[in-house]
């Protein structure tokens, strides 16, 4: 097949998964097409059947705002047809949805199927916006196939979209085994805990949902108990709030920012725990990948994080804001290696047997079948 991706570049699960999907689709031979305003941050090297398109911005002293969807749609309608595309993949409604629809109307007949995936705030937080809820209704209806990353995410998009729920197939985000590994090397641990200190991790995009300043809480009880390290991944607009709470709690010299990692199964599996105390989580990609990487993840109970986390078993659920109990379930693993491996095992043979790539992949290429052998919407 010859595939068009249309994503976000930015650091994020919803580029992640693209960008993956897209490699993981041209190593089964199908030619891949990714086109966004920058390179995804997962693109870094040369693959073969992989294309890389830069969504060309004109602007001009009228626009205060740019009109990328136009711009996207233009993109689009010009590599469909260049490369005599089967098939866009918009990865986040907005506003990919809207502008491969009218990419396929200017093609008429001739143009590509689209596939739309929907993957959390496009529809639970930005998407439910009036100024952008009649656009992705209509937008996300006129896909020719939709997806969705959980069974909370099609739940949600049937109640506030009346989308019927048989016209969403629920495939989950999914991990390369090999990357996100137990045993990497190089390993960090020496330079991230030099005291030899267990290490709690964070990985994400410091955005308010993720509440942030709550893993600084959990790890303020933690240091209270024991000597332990906090490692801090990513950046984002509650970031300063994080490194003010840290300060004020005294324990800033235990935890590390690090900022944006590129390349975060490096940091991964030097990881005792990981913490996703998020407010929402339509999937939680980053606890995935600390499964994989052999880490037990404390996260809350909300959204898809309960497909995702069996509780006791390979992590624990807790109440979102619940801050004693999330600090509580981190000393339990801390204080008890032999259990937080034991759970670490299971987080990875979870995540290994339910969500690689070797299992996920052929999903998306079995979905795509259907869509081309179906009827145009
Ligand atoms: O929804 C967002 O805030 C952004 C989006 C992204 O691009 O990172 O995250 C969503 O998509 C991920 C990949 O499918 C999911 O793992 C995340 O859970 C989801 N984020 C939220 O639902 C908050």
């Amino acid at each position: 097949m010859k595939i068009g991706i249309s994503c976000y570049p930015t650091y994020g699960g919803s580029g992640a998964v693209a960008t993956e999907l897209g490699l993981k689709l041209a190593e089964h031979g199908h030619e891949v097409h990714i086109v966004s305003y920058a390179l995804p941050f997962r693109l870094a090297s040369f693959h073969e059947r992989v294309f890389f398109h830069e969504v060309e911005m004109a602007d001009y002293p009228l626009f205060e705002y740019p009109p990328y969807s136009l711009a996207l749609a233009v993109s689009l309608h010009d590599i469909a047809t260049r490369y005599e595309l089967d098939l866009v993949h918009a990865h986040y409604a907005i506003p990919h949805a809207a502008s491969a629809w009218i990419a396929q109307e200017m093609m008429g007949s001739a143009g590509p199927r689209i596939v739309t995936t929907l993957h959390g705030t496009d529809i639970t937080l930005v998407g439910m916006q009036p100024s952008y809820k009649p656009i992705t209704r209509f937008s996300i209806l006129k896909s020719d196939g939709l997806t969705a990353v959980s069974e909370f995410l099609r739940g949600e998009t049937v109640t506030h979209f009346q989308v019927p729920d048989e016209r969403i197939r629920v495939i989950p985000n999914f991990i390369d085994p090999d990357v996100f590994h137990p045993d990497r090397q190089p390993c960090h641990r020496a330079s991230l805990a030099p005291g030899g200190e267990p290490i709690l991790m964070h990985v994400s995009n410091f955005r308010p949902v993720k509440r942030v300043t709550d893993v600084i809480e959990v790890f303020g009880r933690v240091r209270a108990a024991r000597r332990a390290r906090l490692v801090m991944v990513g950046d984002g607009p509650d970031r300063i709030r994080a490194e003010q709470r840290a300060r004020e709690l005294g324990i800033e010299s235990d935890v590390l920012f690090l900022g944006k990692h590129a390349t975060v199964e490096e940091l991964l599996s030097c990881a005792d725990a990981f913490l996703l105390p998020s407010e929402a989580e339509s999937f939680g990609l980053a606890a995935l990948e600390a499964m994989a990487s052999g880490a037990p993840v404390i996260t809350s109970r909300a959204g898809g994080l309960p497909e995702l986390v069996a509780d006791g078993e390979n992590g624990y659920l807790l109440d979102v804001g619940d801050v004693e109990g999330m600090a509580d379930a981190a000393l339990e693993l801390l204080d008890d290696p032999e259990r937080a491996r034991a759970m670490g095992r299971a987080a990875r043979s979870w995540a290994v047997e339910r969500y690689s790539a070797a299992r996920v992949v052929p999903e998306y290429e079995r979905f795509y079948a259907d869509v081309l052998a179906g009827s145009r919407t």
